[in-house]
């Protein structure tokens, strides 16, 4: 059986890693159209050797689709979700526009993959540094449930897209030519710098990311119990983003026992070398699919605090790899809509 399946947002820093995966981890396609604003007609990007025409979003653009991989930010998901769904197909959303909607799935595979089967024509896929604590935490939560997490991140360029990525090159390139560096995608120059996340803050001062980790993850997690603190930064990294994680149990939890743990869980690759300080670092993340963890170590400050260090591809775990573990989720469960099904 093979499906047909559309990416809103293609050309997109995400929608270029999700071609790349469909191709690689062949994905059983009928039929793939890729879709952009009108900023793109006349492009066409490559796909197993063949070149794809990218089409202008519209209605009839979601006519015959099974499945839409969307990566084109919230309100474009906003606006092109719902009708997607009435044209029979089911929206794998990248976007923050419905991840807290009751309605909607919220879904890590190798933490919640039950949670797809209650679809209802929309599922959505976590923000990038939720993604990766996710993975990174929830191994360790199911053998003794965590009761706090703070964490801090050093979040690469991409997850503000690929235009955000070119700035900071051409800011390096500037500064190191005794040029000042112009900052017109992100806030404030990056390169050789680093700022809190520019997400809106809330009331208390906390931004937009921040709470994301703290609401997505209990989503995930299925429980409200846990109570998360984050603080975001954005970091000069091209594409993979890195997390400082301090968890806290109701009873101790070993290093040596979160360790073992971890290296046989689904999606993580323990990345510790204690004789040559060698520990998860963004450059040895990029590209990979499993989020890196090391660094493990008892907290000095609390008899049932753990320490940990991770880094994942913000563009591809974070983001395109997830999704497309959804849409496999989908197949393999058989949970795509009857309507689409029967083509
Ligand atoms: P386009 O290239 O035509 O602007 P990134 O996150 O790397 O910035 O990518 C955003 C993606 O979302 C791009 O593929 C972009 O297409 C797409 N996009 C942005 N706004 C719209 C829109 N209003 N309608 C359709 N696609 C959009
Ligand atoms: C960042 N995580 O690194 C953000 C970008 O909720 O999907 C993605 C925001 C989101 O800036």
């Amino acid at each position: 059986k093979s499906y047909r399946l559309a990416i809103l947002g293609a050309t997109g820093a995400v929608g270029t890693e999700l071609l790349e995966l469909l191709e690689s981890r062949n994905f059983p396609l009928a039929n793939l159209k890729l879709l952009a604003s009108e900023r793109s007609v006349g492009r066409s990007l490559q796909f197993k050797g063949e070149n794809i025409q990218v089409e202008p979003v519209s209605d009839r653009a979601f006519e015959n689709v099974d499945i839409v991989l969307a990566s084109a930010g919230g309100s474009t998901s906003k606006t092109w979700a719902a009708v997607a769904v009435e044209k029979g197909a089911v929206v794998i959303d990248n976007s923050s526009a419905f991840r807290m909607n009751p309605e909607v799935p919220l879904v890590v595979p190798e933490v919640n993959p039950q949670a797809a089967a209650n679809h209802q024509g929309i599922i959505a896929n976590p923000n990038c540094t939720t993604i990766l604590m996710a993975v990174a935490v929830w191994p360790l939560h199911k053998v003794k449930p965590v009761q706090r997490i703070v964490a801090a991140t050093y979040q690469s360029a991409s997850g503000a897209g690929a235009r955000a990525m070119a700035e900071v090159k051409t800011q390096t390139s500037a500064i190191l030519q005794g040029q000042p560096p112009i900052a017109e995608i992100l806030p404030y120059p990056l390169a050789f710098n680093l700022f809190p996340h520019n997400s809106p803050l809330n009331d208390l001062g906390y931004c937009e990311e921040e709470m994301k980790m703290v609401n997505e993850t209990r989503k995930i997690f299925g429980t409200q119990q846990i109570r998360i603190t984050a603080t975001c930064i954005r970091v000069p990294v091209l594409r993979a983003h890195s997390e400082a994680i301090n968890l806290e149990f109701e009873t101790p939890f070993s290093a040596e026992e979160a360790r073992q743990i971890l290296n046989s869980s689904p999606g993580v690759k323990l990345v510790e070398d204690w004789e040559t300080n060698h520990f998860p670092m963004p450059i040895e993340a990029t590209g990979r699919d499993e989020v890196l963890v090391g660094r493990i170590r008892q907290d000095i400050s609390h008899p049932c605090g753990l320490e940990l260090w991770l880094c994942g591809d913000q563009i591809r775990k974070g983001a395109a790899l997830n999704a497309v573990q959804i849409a496999e989720l989908l197949v393999e469960k058989n949970l795509l809509k009857p309507l689409a099904i029967s083509h």
